[in-house]
């Protein structure tokens, strides 16, 4: 009787363990694909043929054999290739590799990337400081009450001890001060993402706060931070930023409200006067159509520290002696070459395309391929070899499009070489993740100078390798796609009663490509940050479908809807709501009550009878 019990216990455990195996070895995009675009699996255990099978009725609609395994050092895996790029349908599917098991189920779709998009997104507005915020994910709620309202003092930029406001802004990473060159390249990314995909981004709702009135929820959020870096700028009229607004010292794992520490303003530094410039200069010129008054403040601000720049021609730190938070030093020149280009694309000023021709002639790399907050060079060079200004020295043009161009093609060649097309190659480090995300930018940048879908499907891959197609099988974004970081360092994350982390952040990555470990205290390896954050969203940002959106406000103009088939979007505050992550657009009654998905459109003819106003969306 007893090894009966034991047998019994043994098939019971071993039937669990065959479970839990069953896509343990199969690496595959948890988002899912786009129609027509690339789809690939890793697999990483002999296996020699696949079927694509459809989740609802387990039909085969594909199947196809198996590359060789190749193997490779940094995973010390042998890993097999399942490639379904062929099959175009919508729908919800699995492959079942004969000897392995069967994946998790994915979606193929045009809105794969829609919610994440949002999520990730969204994720920006969770972080701001200055403010009370709050959302819900996955049906719990996250928030946290207005935070450093003192921000800060002026002791160390001379003023004593005095408060000159310095509120709003984003945390920076998993604690709370604010860095001026991190601000930098993730403003760069975004404001890119906002010239290079407008037409996508300027439909969405992000279901924000009214914080800029006439901006589009995008640059509503942008401007948040934006807000804050203008406080940057030194009281004296000098021109001089302040390198960061910081605490003395790290704190502890408390919600935001909780760390009333003094925050100081630092000394400046040449690289955060020269981001400054780069970044209040793109904001000028972004924010110009809806709000004038602020884009000529901008302006105005950029001019001022630009030329203090250009008096102060030697690279300068920060004395941070004082301080034990981030320190975010860098040498300046990818710095003031970045803020030529920026001010020469918004003022189309001859004094600025000199400077900034001047310097990259001088320069000997030019684009590079593996680029984060220390060298922003690459949007410059970007927002310049896509300039339609006229005047540029045309040799210099070709040469910067041809590096743009060269750097991508290395990208997609290093993607295509590993096994778990990791555009990044071998290269691992502090962030890494946010690096494969941002060499998106230099894919779609040489995409519009010359376009080739190789650039588009490596770009496809880094999101890939971010959502599940890695070593670890899962999703290093919390909140999105298969078993996602659980215990991001983040200090909303560890300091409130939610056993689930804030959602939709990009945390940083193995320095190798197995030493990722999901524990709070390894911020080497599992912190957020914003700069790796804007990469993220720049990447999802190219591969979005919006849907327009209309507000319903008769039976007439509802009735119309109808039969155009547009879909009905939610109402009020959906964020208080629990949103099905499958789908970002939902149907919501006026009480916030949670209605129907859009892809219900039965639905929809019941709709009309709750009172209050709809969103709609085109089909
Ligand atoms: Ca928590
Ligand atoms: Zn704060």
């Amino acid at each position: 009787m007893k090894n009966k019990n034991i047998i019994i216990i043994f098939l019971i455990l071993s039937f669990f363990l065959y479970c839990f195996s069953l896509d343990s070895d199969i690496k595959i995009n948890s988002l899912g694909f786009l129609p027509n675009a690339k789809k690939v699996a890793s697999i990483s255990a002999p296996c020699s043929s696949f079927i694509l099978r459809d989740a609802k009725t387990n039909a085969s609609v594909f199947s196809g054999k198996i590359s060789l395994g190749l193997y490779q050092a940094d995973v010390n895996q042998n890993v097999y290739i399942a490639d379904f790029s062929s099959h175009t349908f919508s729908g919800n599917y699995y492959l079942d590799v004969s000897g392995v098991g069967k994946s998790i189920t994915f979606p193929i779709s045009d809105s794969v990337y829609n919610f994440a998009y949002y999520t990730c997104m969204r994720a920006f507005y969770l972080w701001r400081c200055g403010m009370a915020v709050e959302g819900t994910h996955n049906g719990n709620l996250y928030k946290h009450a207005a935070c450093h309202l003192k921000d800060g003092y002026l002791d160390y930029i001379g003023g004593g001890h005095v408060i000159k406001d310095g509120t709003r802004g984003w945390h920076d990473a998993g604690d709370y001060n604010k860095y001026v060159t991190n601000a930098g390249i993730t403003l760069g990314c975004l404001f890119l993402a906002w010239e290079h995909f407008k037409d996508k981004l300027e439909k969405v709702s992000l279901n924000l706060p009214e914080t800029a009135p006439n901006c589009p929820d995008f640059l509503k959020e942008l401007k948040w931070e934006v807000d804050w870096i203008l406080k940057m700028q030194y009281p004296d009229g000098s021109g001089k930023v302040s390198h960061k607004l910081s605490a003395k010292n790290f704190n502890a794992f408390v919600l935001p409200e909780f760390e009333t520490d003094d925050r100081y303003f630092v000394d400046w530094s040449s690289s955060a006067v020269a981001d400054f410039v780069a970044i209040c200069a793109m904001a000028s010129r972004i924010f110009g159509p809806y709000n004038s008054n602020y884009a000529d403040t901008c302006l105005r601000a950029a001019v001022i520290s630009y030329n203090f720049l250009k008096a102060n021609p030697s690279n300068k730190d920060a004395d941070q002696s004082a301080f034990g938070t981030g320190a975010y030093t860098t040498s300046d020149p990818n710095h003031r070459i970045w803020a030529a280009a920026e001010m020469w694309q918004t003022t189309g000023s001859q004094q600025y395309l000199n400077d900034f021709e001047t310097q990259a002639q001088l320069d000997q790399q030019l684009v590079s391929k593996d680029f984060d907050w220390p060298n922003p060079k690459n949007i410059g060079l970007i927002t310049y070899a896509l300039s339609q200004r006229n005047g540029k020295n045309k040799q210099l043009e070709t040469k910067i499009k041809d590096a743009i161009i060269n750097c991508a093609n290395q990208i997609v060649s290093d993607c295509n070489n590993d096994v778990y097309g990791r555009p990044l190659g071998k290269s691992y480090y502090w962030g890494c993740n946010g690096t494969v995300a941002r060499q998106v930018l230099i894919l779609q940048a040489a995409n519009m100078l010359s376009p080739k879908a190789d650039y588009i499907n490596t770009s496809l891959d880094a999101i890939g390798h971010i959502f599940g197609r890695n070593y670890y099988n899962r999703s290093y974004v919390t909140g999105l796609g298969k078993d996602p970081p659980k215990n991001p360092h983040d200090r909303r994350s560890g300091g409130d009663n939610v056993v689930e982390p804030w959602p939709g952040y990009l945390v940083g990555g193995g320095h190798t490509a197995t030493t990722w470990h999901d524990e709070m205290s390894d911020y080497e390896t599992n912190e957020i940050a914003i700069n790796w954050q804007a990469a993220l969203v720049y990447a999802l940002a190219g591969f979005i479908k919006p849907q327009q959106t209309i507000i319903v406000k008769s039976k007439n103009q509802y009735n119309n809807i109808l039969s155009n088939k547009y879909m009905i979007k939610k109402i009020v505050n959906p964020w208080s709501i629990k949103i099905l992550p499958s789908c970002p657009f939902l149907i919501y009654s006026s009480n916030g009550k949670y209605m129907a998905t859009i892809e219900d459109v039965h639905s929809l003819k019941s709709l009309y009878k709750i009172k209050g106003v709809f969103l709609v969306i085109k089909k």
